[in-house]
């Protein structure tokens, strides 16, 4: 019977690897958040647990990557947004820092300051080393004008790569020449050179997406 179980257990990891592919691997929907934790809809300074200890609950989202290191297992990312003063437009940590940390532990955490959390999606593998870069557009007390920023994972550190100027799509209707959903905006080319879609305004006012060139360092 054991043995049994294990052919069977043997079958069955034979057939995934041989589903499995050996790239980094991008979801369906990557830029997709799950529904945000009842933490993040509420607001988390009511979490001070006396005047005294400053002790707060963060809001955290959580977002499926898909497999960014290509070890056939998807990757998971828990945003840690910074703790506002809403009335101020300031950060508990005055940096407003958001923290990305992955799950499984092989993949390194990262943060970016000027950032209330944000969307973060794969941005799939740019330059072919194997492992996707990931996008993150971050989020701000006001305007619909943010970074698109790629990072790229080198020497086991995320490290930005790209930075464009876009709307963020939730504030732009989709109906508006101008918006243009942030998976789209990314356009591989070759090892050399990628292009970011970003929107511009020209010398009379007028916006624009135009894009934007990135060569790899070496
Ligand atoms: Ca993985
Ligand atoms: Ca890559």
């Amino acid at each position: 019977m054991l043995c049994l179980t294990v052919k069977l257990l043997n079958k069955i990891l034979l057939i995934s690897s041989v589903i499995g592919l050996i790239s980094c691997q991008e979801n369906a929907d990557t830029s997709q958040v799950i529904p945000k934790t009842t933490d993040a809809v509420i607001d988390s300074t009511r979490f001070m647990t006396s005047d005294e200890v400053e002790s707060y609950i963060y809001p955290i989202d959580t977002v499926v990557l898909g497999d960014i290191n290509s070890d056939k297992i998807s990757d998971t990312v828990f945003i840690n947004e910074p703790s506002i003063i809403e009335e101020e437009m300031t950060c508990r940590d005055d940096v407003c820092k958001t923290q990305f940390i992955f799950s499984g532990g092989k993949i390194p955490s990262f943060g970016r300051e000027q950032a209330l959390g944000g969307v973060i999606g794969n941005a799939g593998d740019l330059d072919d080393d194997g492992i996707c870069e990931i996008y993150f557009v971050p989020d701000w007390f006001t305007s619909s004008w943010t970074a698109f920023v790629i990072y790229r994972l080198s020497n086991n550190e995320w490290k930005e790569i790209a930075n464009a100027s876009v709307r963020r799509e939730d504030w732009v209707d989709e109906k508006d020449k101008l918006y243009l959903p942030y998976q789209k905006r990314i356009a591989k080319h070759n090892k050399e050179y990628f292009e970011l879609i970003e929107n511009v305004m020209d010398d009379e006012g007028n916006e624009h997406l135009f894009p934007k060139k990135f060569y790899f360092t070496k």
